[in-house]
């Protein structure tokens, strides 16, 4: 028997302006593949499936493509959790049609703990989506962990396997997730986890072993330039009542470059770069200048038309002085408003800057913010 074990998928996300979704399908298109080549009996989606809790129609589509595909094509189950990007009602409403497509999900915690406990071939699956500490503890009295231990505990007659997106042991993150100390419990400790034969976890986008027999499978796609690990998901084989994982590395669909460089050597710098994705790769370029240059930024772009790439995140460090100054050295001495102007050039790269009204209003908002504190509260 042969469970696959995946999450953190994000459809919906982009990156800057770029739309993921081309990356997305290739992604599907290699993970039905996989199902079918691999006789895979199961396959779990640890949470974030989509970006945002309202993902665009598009996205649902090409999920639920996917999985009527799934089922039509493959032999495979699918059970899947909500994420903490996800919205779990969204992800349950169409529970009922979904299953007569042999595909389960939770999306909310039930009060009633063997709601989370299902049998699959001959292993104990206890599928826990993500959860809010309100929701752990109904009338907001006792301890979180406690209550968790409840919901993941149950009389060993068979392998368990337990499915998660929480936080878990000593881990380390790929930079983009979001902090999740909402549910009361900063993160499980593997002690907790030990009983289980596999923990298939989600939320960290880093692949990773955090304890034996418990992964983070990470996120399919990059989700930031800064991340540099090779993606994956987790072949499960079951045999005799054990449990043995393996890595099957995901096929690059997009190369992301950061080029960090300056105005002697970016042009020979981007020249260099080799690439063979299927997808037109994207670049990021971090420059540092003496001081801002007219059409530097059209010489980088038609530099890159030439290889086929595009840039997609311009960055220019300026130089102050003797001394260059480090980007995170430089954000801590900016004013609150600097540092939205300077949040808004990387996320808009090409504009002219912030655009009056927005600045406008963010100065409103930070005296909003600045009365609350001084006024006195009754
Ligand atoms: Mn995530």
């Amino acid at each position: 028997m042969r469970i696959l074990h995946t999450s953190d998928w994000h459809l919906g996300k982009r990156l800057y302006k770029l739309d993921r979704s081309p990356e997305h399908e290739l992604f599907l298109d290699w993970l039905l593949k996989t199902l079918i080549d691999q006789k895979v009996d199961l396959l779990l989606i640890a949470g974030d499936i989509f970006d945002t809790p309202t993902p665009p129609h598009q996205s649902l589509e090409l999920f639920y493509n996917f999985l009527y595909r799934v089922s039509k094509e493959t032999k495979a189950e699918v059970f899947m959790i909500a994420g903490n990007h996800d919205s779990g009602l969204l992800l349950e409403a169409p529970a009922k049609i979904l299953e007569g497509h042999r595909v389960r999900v939770w999306g909310k915690l039930s009060s009633s703990i063997s709601d989370h406990w299902i049998r699959f071939q001959n292993i104990d699956i206890c599928a826990l989506p993500f959860f809010r500490s309100y929701e752990l503890l109904a009338d907001g009295e006792g301890d979180a962990l406690s209550a968790i231990r409840n919901y993941i505990t149950k009389p060993k007659e068979r392998p368990q396997l337990l499915m998660l997106h929480h936080l878990a042991g000593i881990h380390e993150a790929g930079g983009s997730e979001q902090v999740i100390t909402l549910s009361g419990v900063d993160s499980i400790p593997t002690e907790d986890l030990k009983i289980f034969d596999y923990v298939a976890l989600g939320h960290i986008h880093k692949p990773q072993k955090i304890a034996p027999q418990s992964y983070y499978s990470g996120s399919p796609l990059l989700l930031r330039f800064s991340e540099t690990t090779k993606k994956s998901v987790i072949l499960i084989e079951e045999e005799a009542g054990q449990l043995h994982p393996r890595t099957l590395p995901i096929p690059v669909f997009r190369d992301f470059f950061t080029i960090k460089t300056n105005e002697k050597e970016y042009q020979s710098e981007l020249e260099n770069i080799q690439s063979t994705s299927t997808l037109t790769p994207m670049v990021e370029v971090q420059i540092e200048l003496a001081s801002p240059k007219v059409g530097l930024i059209d010489h980088i772009k038609e530099i890159l038309q030439k290889k086929n790439m595009e840039l997609l995140s311009y960055q220019p460090l300026f130089l102050t002085g003797e001394k260059k100054e480090k980007r995170s050295d430089k954000i801590f001495k900016l004013s609150p408003l600097e540092l939205f102007e300077e949040f808004y050039m990387t996320k808009f790269p090409e504009s002219e800057g912030l655009p009056v009204d927005l600045k406008e209003d963010f100065t409103k908002l930070l005296e909003k913010v600045k009365d609350a504190h001084s006024s006195p509260k009754n």
